[in-house]
């Protein structure tokens, strides 16, 4: 059915060229449907299987779609409405697939919040969103996030509803539970035939991803349904994903990367079965691996490292069904790579991913090298990838450079941001990712730094802007400058460093005291401080950070 309204929801993006778009239709990346259409179709293809497993909650596909159409007629009745954007701020938990799920059929816009943000974040998210909707647990790890969303509620005018995961609902929140109940047999088939008729069209916007290095002024990303369904149906099907696999959800669902990379999500769509695990710890991972019989999971490097660890130290879980362990969102080493095979007996992926939405895996059959040494390749034939100099030369092949890239799951700009859009997109519709990447000879992208100003500490990417705007409300405090220190379990840690008054003094948690004022997520705060008499200069005059971070690799700091 060809569409002529133009949908709210696309106000603020940037379309592709329409004969780019055309391109993408002929060639069938882009199928027309929304993503909450495929689901409920891949669904009615095996009702009886259990797809997702949560302790002891064991869900069928049946199920799952009763309760996800169920939750979307309740959220229709609440005055939620195709378009309007729902912050999801769960831990992970089986209501963060039937709420995103629920989303996706009813087209409102489900926007993933990790649990660790603070009003700080959150309040930046909802916000720039304008949500009328926040989902969070009532509690979680002591803190009460049923608070903090009612607060945000007062400062953000759009927000109408505050659904609430727990026993302990307000009654001015929305019992989530309940709303997640199963709609009844008999009205199944009308609730989800309804639905169907209402779906959003392919173009249409599916949700917001938030962009690495989120502040208190986030990017936010519009993925399409047609450019999400295509990718996370490309990356299931060259992760081999199918009816027989059994995903491990460990790493937060608040990212995008167990959830559409394939995960969750292609999981769903392959016909597998989901198992949703609280923590990344490992004693809870391979119990969880041995019960369910998990054959994939995905994980970032420092996940990767501890997993490696307790392995070798206590090889008695059996973790013998898992076949595929992804690594991704920061840089594995190759020395840590090479004992995935050995020492957890499963394939290794590397995963090189961005909100942004280019997606570059290393292939289940690529050579030893290529995965042990590589950040892999795009997902798509028509990923369009350039390497460019700082004069925005094309350099050759193994020469470093910023990657630039275009292509069918990659939007054109940031959602509602002419100003960010002039410097991080090219005027032809290149997104300038800030990565520094060499081209084998291949075709395989090593990642071999960052131009962008972010610190990324175990996957968790940070502004170092943000950290250095927080440092500079310290009195004393007359420069700062936030790099990334080398740290062999995170990969980075925030390293602060500062230019103070004379005969002042000025310690890290007074740094740190600050950002907790401001309700910041705690992973941002600094963890060394290095006070310098003067911050090293570019010949541009800009702050030489490459110096900062030799400097902090030797200095002692505190
Ligand atoms: C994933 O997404 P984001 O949006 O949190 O962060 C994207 C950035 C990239 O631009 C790059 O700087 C870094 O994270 N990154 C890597 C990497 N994968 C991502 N740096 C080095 N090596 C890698 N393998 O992080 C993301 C999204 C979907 C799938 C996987 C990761």
């Amino acid at each position: 059915m060809h569409k002529t309204v133009v949908r709210p929801s696309r106000a603020g993006t940037v379309p592709w060229p329409e004969d780019v778009a055309s391109h993408y239709v002929a060639s069938g990346y882009w199928e027309g449907r929304s993503l909450g259409t495929h689901l409920a179709q891949a669904a009615r293809h095996a009702p009886e299987a259990v797809c997702l497993v949560d302790g002891p909650m064991r869900m069928t596909y049946r199920e799952l779609m009763a309760r996800a159409d169920g939750a979307a007629a309740r959220m229709k009745a609440l005055g939620l409405r195709a378009d309007d954007r729902v912050v999801v701020q769960l831990p992970n938990c089986w209501e963060h697939v039937v709420v995103t799920v629920a989303c996706l059929r009813l087209g409102a816009l489900p926007v993933w919040a990790l649990p660790q943000y603070r009003h700080h974040e959150l309040l930046g998210v909802v916000t720039h969103a304008q949500a009328r909707a926040v989902v969070v647990p009532d509690r979680h790890k002591g803190f009460d996030h049923q608070a903090m969303a009612h607060d945000i509620a007062e400062a953000a005018p759009d927000v109408d509803h505050i659904l609430v995961a727990g026993s302990d609902v307000r009654p001015d929140s929305v019992d989530l539970r309940a709303l997640c109940e199963p709609v009844g047999a008999a009205e199944a088939a009308r609730v989800s035939a309804e639905l169907d008729v209402s779906a959003p069209g392919g173009d249409d916007v599916a949700m917001l991803l938030l962009s690495g290095g989120t502040t208190g002024l986030p990017k936010l990303v519009a993925r399409t349904h047609n450019d999400l369904t295509y990718m996370i149906k490309r990356a299931a099907e060259l992760c081999g994903f199918g009816p027989d696999t059994v995903y491990l959800a460990v790493l937060p669902l608040g990212h995008g990367f167990p959830n559409t990379g394939p995960g969750v999500l292609g999981t769903l769509l392959s016909g597998g079965r989901v198992v949703v695990s609280a923590s990344p710890a490992s004693e809870v991972a391979f119990a969880a691996i041995e019960r369910e019989r998990v054959t994939a999971t995905s994980v970032v490097p420092a996940v990767a490292m501890r997993w490696l660890q307790d392995r070798e130290e206590n090889p008695a879980a059996d973790v013998s069904s898992l076949r595929l362990l992804q690594v991704g969102a920061s840089r594995l080493s190759p020395e840590a790579a090479r004992q995935v095979g050995p020492t957890l007996g499963c394939t290794l992926q590397q995963v090189f991913g961005m909100g942004e939405g280019l997606l570059c895996l290393t292939r289940l059959d690529d050579p030893t090298d290529v995965v042990l040494h590589t950040q892999g390749r795009p997902i798509c034939a028509d990923d369009e990838i350039r390497v460019v100099d700082a004069e925005n030369r094309d350099v050759g092949v193994g020469e470093p450079g910023v990657l630039l890239t275009r292509g069918p799951y990659t939007p054109r700009g940031y959602y509602d941001a002419p100003a960010t859009n002039a410097r991080s997109f090219t005027a032809d519709g290149w997104y300038r990712t800030g990565d520094m990447v060499r081209r084998t000879p291949d075709g395989n992208l090593v990642v071999v730094g960052r131009e962008k100003d972010l610190i990324n500490r175990g996957g968790e990417k940070i502004n170092a802007e943000e950290v250095e705007s927080f440092a500079l409300q310290v009195d004393g405090v007359l420069q700062a400058a936030a790099v990334g220190v080398p740290d062999a379990e995170l990969g980075e840690r925030v390293g602060l460093f500062v230019v103070l008054a004379e005969d002042r003094r000025v310690d890290l948690a007074d740094i740190r005291a600050v950002m907790a004022q401001a309700e910041t997520a705690s992973f941002k705060l600094p963890e060394r401080l290095f006070p310098v008499p003067s911050l090293p200069a570019t010949p541009l005059g800009k702050i030489d950070k490459k110096a900062l971070r030799a400097t902090a690799v030797h200095a002692p700091g505190a």
